[in-house]
């Protein structure tokens, strides 16, 4: 019997570690009164039943999981514009406190289902307490509010129709999926305007306090 405690207590650590990272970019860019390209920071370890599903799905045996399901621990970075995708993967490929593995742009390359996202999988040190590091797989997805939006409905939708969603809904998707790739466009045209309109609010909200 595997002990998914002692197994995924490693990934948790991971995820607890780079949602702290990531947050702390967030609050040196407020700190000196620049934009933040990082929006909210999210993070799970993949619950023990999608482990199972996935692993059944894609033929990967449980004792093979830590190299071949890549995802069992998983970070999502939130940005209002799709420029903003382009800083935090920089961001990301500067880091020295863990190693990329693979980068997946489904921006430039979306998927079928009309998913959009920026995939890193990365190599993350987690410091054990025998002595030295254990290497795990994390999985960063880094996305826009609307790409999001998107994606969270159409998950519900894939677990409601247990992943045979009817042809007419699927093609609701994919008009919703153009209409936020529209939606991403339009922000990018007056992102000016509401960045000079959000430093505005965050210099009254500081001489309120
Ligand atoms: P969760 O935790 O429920 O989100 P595959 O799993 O076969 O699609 P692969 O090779 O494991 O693909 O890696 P991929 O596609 O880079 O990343 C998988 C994860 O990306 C998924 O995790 C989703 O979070 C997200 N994703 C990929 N494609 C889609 C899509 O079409 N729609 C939505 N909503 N999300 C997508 P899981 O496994 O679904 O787990």
């Amino acid at each position: 019997m595997l002990d998914w405690n002692t197994l995924l207590a490693p990934y948790k650590q991971a995820v607890d570690e780079m949602k702290i990272k990531l947050k702390g970019i967030r609050e040196q860019y407020q700190l000196s009164s620049q934009h933040t390209p990082i929006e909210f920071v999210t993070g799970r370890v993949k619950p023990v039943s999608s482990i199972l599903q996935k692993s059944k799905r894609k033929n990967i045996p449980l004792n093979e999981l830590e190299e071949k399901m890549q995802d069992l621990a998983g970070v999502r970075v939130m940005c209002q514009f799709v420029g903003d995708i382009d800083t935090v993967v920089e961001l990301v490929r500067a880091r020295t406190d863990f190693e990329i593995v693979e980068e997946r742009d489904y921006i430039k390359h979306k998927k079928n289902s009309g998913y959009r996202s920026y995939h890193f999988v990365l190599k993350y040190p987690v410091q054990m307490i025998e002595g030295g590091e254990k290497r795990i797989l994390v999985e960063l997805q880094i996305r826009t509010l609307a790409m999001n939006f998107w994606a969270t409905i159409e998950h519900s939708l894939q677990y409601k129709y247990a992943g045979k969603i009817p042809a007419e809904v699927e093609q609701r998707l994919q008009r919703a999926a153009e209409a936020a790739f529209r939606l991403d466009e339009e922000m990018s045209q007056i992102r000016g305007e509401v960045q000079e309109a959000q430093q505005i609010l965050s210099k009254k909200r500081d001489s309120v306090r």
